[in-house]
């Protein structure tokens, strides 16, 4: 480690001495030497004047060759300023002044894509969290707000495309073949949200009529052979542009709106101003490419990214400690989009998935860390499932309290005080609380305590009475000092016909209760608390946690019976299938028992009669929601299951649950085969619900017949996959092979090579299918694939569609007994550490998992993590290590 770890606190946070009043950017572009002129006009804030700043000017710059500065136009002399690796020192005189600042930097050698790089020979930016500091000598933090005025100089040829942020002023052709644009953003903006982009595009064009008639010119730059794949992220633009205004009533607001896609990104996506930049992967959709979870990605991220408009950029972060004010009310706001697009209750499913597969387990490891983090040493490690995801779900526990209505007017009130400023999460509650004039202060809870609450519950019915009590405890795992948090629980009464019951509130209970259609919502904010209805003359059947209303574990001792009653007879779609997940839950934990006292596997009666009802319902019904029903027939996965246990048998788990899918597969061959016909269908592709929900039975159940591998099922899939109709079932079909060993195999993997060798982003999916195989010698197989010819250690997509798969998704190989696994990770970590820091970083997360695994794989992680130590150069990855051990 030869970088200086500083870590940031919050509680250290300053304000800063001064204001930028306007950055002046030129820049000179080319490959390994780019000249970047930085003119600022500053202003001593007087509030905190001389006697505290002592005068000094703090600029932050990293890996800068620093060619000159200017102050009021005087050159200093080195005298006159102070170099660091990290900043830059200035004492300069008198309340306002302007600073040049020309920086030096080599955007071929920046592997680590964070600041001005290449991608595919274009270049490209990208400032969140630090990486302004990366291009000029700036306050790079997010509460300096400016105007930004950026000229750019290039050479016209090949970069005939030149783009910043905000609108362009002027453009014009300049001597020895090159050209130049200004761009000038009137809003004011933290650097982060800067934005350059210089290269060879073309782009795909529309307009958008705002609800206040203007017209927004809309465009999607990609490289010239992709642009019949820019149709699909258009329209999720313009129909996130329609939502957020119906919705929030929330208008863009320059002239033009540009989204440009690149092959090499860190992440999904960035919302720089005007100027989004994009992965290609969240960009680029056809059917032949695409699969139906590509297009919702598509949507969704373009949705998230323009939401950020104004949940980040009108209004940002004081600081980075506040991430989760803007992300997690940006993945709140792209899940109700997405929810309003397609369908409420299957969205619910795929995002609780999400955060319980692996946001708890992120909670639960050495990472945890509250939604609002109080210290970080790399901040990029913290864009996390916690803050993004957890963040959201924080969120919209304020929707539930308020209700949508409340919400809304939570949300006027926020742009209406803060529309301009960099603010912080108690602004936001502040907002949500003074519009609804209720107390919301306990919410702060959750901003600040790590790890997913626990609550327990418990019935007691109480027949002569005619009333129930409903009691619940909460606690923290990690932490008996707690402070409670505010849950809004959602309960739902049945009767034993699947009927809604309305059981009356008793008194003393009301002022924490509140009825909304079916349901209640019960506000819990005591460590210990009661509620009691009366007027409930049988014993009702409880739906609990209805729509998972908070982001927490319950325990109920539910019994098989009242699950499989819940999954075929609850109201509340969600709770359908959280009942068959808890009930799959149950049997494969006996089963994991089972295998653990040597007794053989034994596909109990509950749930084998509840797949039964829901294939049958699949097969019968022409208005059953097959999304629903596929999701409820899928079981938990082996991540969710690993969440269940302290110390996990790897071997049990995994066993088990390959007997169990295919158990159910030897029992309901026939109705799943019935199924699968079914929901053939010889029509074009069409990205709708109804399409999408059949697609996704006719793959669950090929997925559970493909486990019986036999013959007549192999030539199915393969006939599947030959039909290459679209990349969904095309996907399906290999990925079923792939877990088989057989000629229809290889040569379905030769072909899918041959086909799309030249398509990046389908190539990666070539990856990630034989990285996550069943099959013997996988591991072998994933340490050819990354000596293959195409793969490439810096280009991130690539990276994680074989590394990030291999080890997330591949439990049994990753983990096998001689550690082999592990020793290749750290490897890969270490070679990715040199290229691109951020990647690394993300790689290591399956071995911080240690603890939880038995002594001899523990101690086989551990010394993995102990030489990584001993050798890393990143602040990424020394962070993560230094928590893990
Ligand atoms: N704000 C960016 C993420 C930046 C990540 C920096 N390591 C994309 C998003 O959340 O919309
Ligand atoms: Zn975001």
């Amino acid at each position: 480690m030869t970088l200086e770890a500083k870590v940031n606190y919050l509680s250290e946070y300053q304000p800063c001495d001064f204001e930028v009043l306007s950055v002046n950017l030129l820049f000179e572009l080319s490959a390994s030497s780019t000249l970047v002129t930085n003119r600022m006009l500053i202003k001593r804030l007087a509030s905190r004047s001389v006697s505290e700043s002592e005068n000094k000017l703090k600029l932050n710059g990293e890996g800068l060759v620093l060619k000159s500065v200017r102050l009021n136009g005087q050159l200093l002399s080195e005298a006159g300023f102070q170099v660091t690796q990290e900043h830059l020192f200035l004492s300069p005189e008198g309340d306002e002044f302007e600073l040049e600042v020309v920086t030096e930097i080599n955007p071929q050698a920046n592997t680590a894509l964070e600041g001005l790089y290449l991608s595919s020979g274009n270049f490209c930016t990208q400032c969140e969290a630090e990486g302004f500091r990366r291009i000029t000598y700036f306050f790079d933090r997010p509460d300096v707000l400016s105007v930004y005025q950026t000229k750019i100089i290039a050479d016209k040829q090949a970069y005939p495309v030149l783009l910043s942020n905000g609108n362009l002023i002027e453009s014009g052709e300049l001597a020895d073949g090159r050209h130049f644009a200004i761009w000038h953003d009137p809003f004011k903006k933290p650097c982060y949200l800067f934005a350059l982009i210089a290269g060879d595009l073309v782009s795909l064009e529309d307009q958008y009529f705002t609800a206040d008639n203007r017209t927004i010119k809309l465009c999607i730059y990609t490289d010239p052979h992709h642009l019949p794949h820019c149709r699909h992220a258009m329209d999720s633009l313009i129909h996130a542009m329609r939502w957020d205004e119906q919705r929030f009533g929330l208008t863009y607001d320059l002239d033009t709106y540009m989204i440009v896609a690149v092959d090499d990104f860190n992440m999904g996506a960035m919302e720089n101003k005007g100027l989004n930049i994009f992965n290609s992967k969240y960009v680029l959709a056809d059917p032949q490419t695409a699969t139906d979870v590509d297009y919702e990605g598509v949507e969704a991220v373009i949705a998230h990214e323009y939401f950020h408009n104004w949940t980040g950029n009108r209004v940002t972060c004081r600081d980075w400690f506040q991430l989760t004010l803007k992300e997690g009310l940006t993945v709140f706001r792209d899940q109700e989009f997405t929810a309003d697009r397609l369908s409420p209750a299957v969205k619910r499913i795929e995002d609780v998935r999400r955060l319980r597969s692996h946001q708890f387990a992120e909670d639960a490891g050495p990472m945890s860390h509250p939604i609002q983090p109080q210290s970080y040493i790399e901040m990029n490690n913290f864009y996390t499932l916690t803050v993004y995801e957890k963040g959201a779900e924080v969120v919209r526990l304020y929707q539930t309290l308020l209700g949508k209505d409340g919400f809304r007017k939570g949300m006027d009130l926020y742009f209406a005080r803060h529309d301009g400023q960099a603010v912080t999460v108690e602004d936001f509650r502040q907002a949500m609380a003074d519009a609804n004039q209720v107390d919301l202060d306990q919410m702060q809870a959750w901003y600040v305590q790590a790890g997913t609450p626990h609550l327990k519950v418990k019935a007691e019915y109480n027949a002569v009475n005619a009333s129930i009590k409903i009691g619940f405890q909460q606690y923290l795992k990690a932490d008996n000092s707690f402070s409670p948090f505010l849950i809004p629980f959602k309960i739902g009464f049945l009767n034993d016909q699947g009927e809604t019951l309305y059981p009356e509130v008793a008194a003393d209970y009301s002022s924490a209760v509140k009825l909304e259609g079916q349901d209640y919502v019960l506000k819990i904010s005591q460590e210990n608390q009661v509620f009691e209805f009366n007027g409930v003359s049988d014993k009702p059947q409880l739906s609990l946690l209805r729509g998972f209303s908070a982001p927490i574990i319950m325990e109920y001792q539910y019994s098989e019976k009242q699950l499989a009653f819940l999954a075929c007879h609850d109201t509340d779609s969600f709770n359908r299938w959280e009942s068959a997940q808890r009930l799959a839950l149950m049997e494969l934990m006996a089963n994991i028992a089972r295998f653990q006292a040597q007794q053989a596997y034994q596909l109990g009666a509950a749930y084998a009669d509840l797949f039964e009802t829901l294939v049958s319902q699949a097969l019968n019904s022409d208005q059953a929601d097959l999304a629903l029903l596929a999701y409820s027939l899928t079981l938990p996965d082996l991540n969710y299951l690993i969440e269940q246990y302290d110390a996990v048998d790897i071997e049990a788990l995994v066993s088990v649950h390959q007997q169990m899918k295919k158990s159910l597969a030897q029992k309901y061959e026939t109705l799943l085969f019935e199924v699968y016909q079914k929901c053939l269908a010889d029509q074009a592709y069409r990205y709708d619900k109804q399409q999408i929900a059949q697609r996704l039975m006719k793959n669950t159940a090929l997925s559970y017949l493909s486990s019986l591998a036999t013959d007549q099922i192999i030539t199915r899939i393969k006939q599947q996959y030959d039909q290459q109709s679209n990349m969904t079932d095309i996907q399906a079909a290999l990925q079923c092979l792939s877990n088989l060993t057989s000629p229809q195999t290889d040569s379905a993997l030769a072909h899918f090579y041959d086909k799309y060798q030249d398509e990046p982003l389908v190539l990666d999916k070539w990856f990630s299918i034989q990285a996550a195989s069943h099959r013997e010698g996988v591991f072998e197989t994933v340490q050819t694939l990354t000596a293959h010819p195409k793969f490439s250690y810096s280009n991130p997509n690539r990276v994680r569609s074989v590394i990030g798969v291999f080890c997330r998704q591949n439990i049994l190989a990753f983990h096998r007994k001689d550690g082999a696994a592990y020793a290749w990770l750290a490897e890969q970590v270490l070679k990715l550490d040199e290229i691109n820091p951020q990647v690394a970083a993300r790689m290591l997360v399956p071995l911080m998992q240690w603890r939880r695994f038995d002594a001899k794989r523990q101690d086989l992680m551990r010394s993995e993590l102990i030489s990584l130590m001993a050798n890393v150069q990143s602040k990424d990855v020394y962070e993560l290590l230094e928590k893990s051990l």
